[in-house]
């Protein structure tokens, strides 16, 4: 365990760049939005100024409307050394974006849950003040993906993008992307950076590829505006673990606006109001699974994935559904049990489309196993969480702080020294 510690900290430690840790030097070399809030969790283990500082450098990129960009991009770093590049995205062009370029989508909104860890950790006066800092940006984060983001009307923040989801390329956006008009000859006219750092056939395709670009130049041509993107917007989806992570932001909020001398009052309501949004649009009884919505049909997709389960991170999920997630969780598809034969992948293990090297296909990764583990000790299933944080620990003491894992060997895949893997580790480690 000591030896673990010892990587995880190595590993932040080399990823740290000046105000904000990078997720990978060769992969990923900017900022990335919820990376950040996985880092900032366990760095306040070992360095609580620098996951205030991580928190801070992001929400400095904040826009005007609200929304916390996916990626804020390193102004020291020469062209080309991600794609795509602050060039393709044009954030500096737009009215309301922030003066760093960034991009000009989301991720995830897990940042409060995060800052709220960070202080918990370590209650002082000074974390205090970074509260009362974050507390108005979170809120306006908060306030733009349940405002503008709500394209479906029903109290659900909506992504626009499967980059949004983090999980780029699950089945789970087969089904929408499927319908997203492009060409993967339209890749020719750019160079792909992360095939040159990772195995091609454990990554995105350049048909995925060329859909991602698609809808980026889709939404930036309307200077990514969200007022009008119903019924033009070629990917519009309600996903469960965004929105679960929106509900449990919430709770979170309630939490730090009691510190701050805030009312927590409309928080509890706001989240409470998620929550049954959640289940009302997202969860399908007769399967007894949470799936996204495709806005453009009005349709659950078919794809059982990992995302299904994030919905346990909420502490107000109501009872029957509380079981129907451990059900699948510990169901062949997923394997979850207070003793692990092997990790929790990230795709049904059962499905035809199951891939063990591909990227969010089915590969194991640590931050879809440290939702579920949080999850598992809110609703008190402490007999399966110790489960699973002995698989989770497994994993990195066989594959190392590696960015993802095989779901059967363990072996370590894409980028050898990534940040999340190493900081989740040690708020797992932590609770032991
Ligand atoms: C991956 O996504 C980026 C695009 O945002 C990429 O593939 O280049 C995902 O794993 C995402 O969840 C993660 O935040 C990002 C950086 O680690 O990499």
């Amino acid at each position: 365990m000591a030896e673990l510690r010892r990587l995880a900290v190595a590993t932040l430690d080399a990823n740290w760049e000046h105000d904000h840790t990078v997720p990978s030097r060769t992969l990923y070399p900017h900022q990335w939005s919820w990376d950040s809030a996985f880092i900032a969790i366990g760095s306040a283990h070992v360095r609580p100024d620098r996951a205030w500082r991580e928190l801070h450098t992001l929400f400095a990129a904040q826009w005007a409307d609200g929304r916390v960009p996916h990626i804020v991009f390193n102004p020291a770093l020469r062209v080309g050394s991600y794609f795509p590049g602050p060039e393709f995205w044009g954030s500096v062009a737009v009215d309301g974006g922030p003066a760093a370029a960034t991009s000009g989508i989301v991720q995830p909104p897990v940042h409060a849950q995060a800052a709220w860890l960070v202080h918990r950790r370590a209650p002082a006066e000074a974390s205090r003040e970074a509260l009362r800092r974050l507390y108005p940006r979170l809120v306006a984060q908060q306030r733009y993906l349940t405002g503008r983001r709500d394209v479906g009307g029903a109290g659900l923040a909506c992504i626009v993008h499967p980059w949004e989801s983090g999980l780029d390329n699950s089945p789970a956006w087969d089904a929408p992307m499927d319908v997203v008009p492009a060409d993967a000859a339209v890749m020719r006219a750019y160079r792909r950076h992360d095939t040159a750092h990772a195995d091609a056939a454990h990554r995105p395709t350049d048909l995925d590829y060329a859909r991602y670009v698609a809808i980026v130049d889709s939404y930036r041509a309307h200077s990514y505006r969200d007022d009008t993107l119903a019924g033009r917007h070629p990917f519009l989806v309600e996903c469960p673990l965004f929105n679960a992570a929106l509900g449990a932001a919430e709770h979170a909020l309630a939490r730090i606006a009691t510190v701050v001398g805030a009312d927590p009052g409309p928080h509890r309501e706001r989240a409470a109001r998620i929550t049954e949004a959640l289940v009302r649009r997202l969860y399908d009884p007769g399967t007894g699974t949470f799936r996204p919505r495709d806005l453009r049909t009005d349709r659950l997709v078919p794809a059982r994935t990992v995302l299904g389960l994030m919905p346990l991170i909420l502490p107000d999920l109501p009872a029957r559904q509380v079981e129907a997630v451990l059900v699948e969780a510990c169901s062949p598809r997923f394997g979850l049990a207070s003793r692990m034969e092997r990790p929790l992948p990230t795709h049904d293990r059962t499905a035809p489309d199951f891939e063990p090297l591909r990227y969010w296909r089915g590969p194991a990764w640590m931050n879809t196993s440290w939702l579920l583990w949080r999850g598992l000790l809110t609703h008190g299933r402490r007999d399966l969480a110790a489960g699973l944080r002995e698989s989770m620990l497994e994993l990195v003491a066989t594959g190392g702080c590696h960015e993802y894992f095989h779901p059967d060997t363990r072996a370590g895949l894409g980028s050898a020294a990534f940040s999340w893997t190493a900081s989740l580790l040690l708020d797992t480690l932590a609770e032991g």
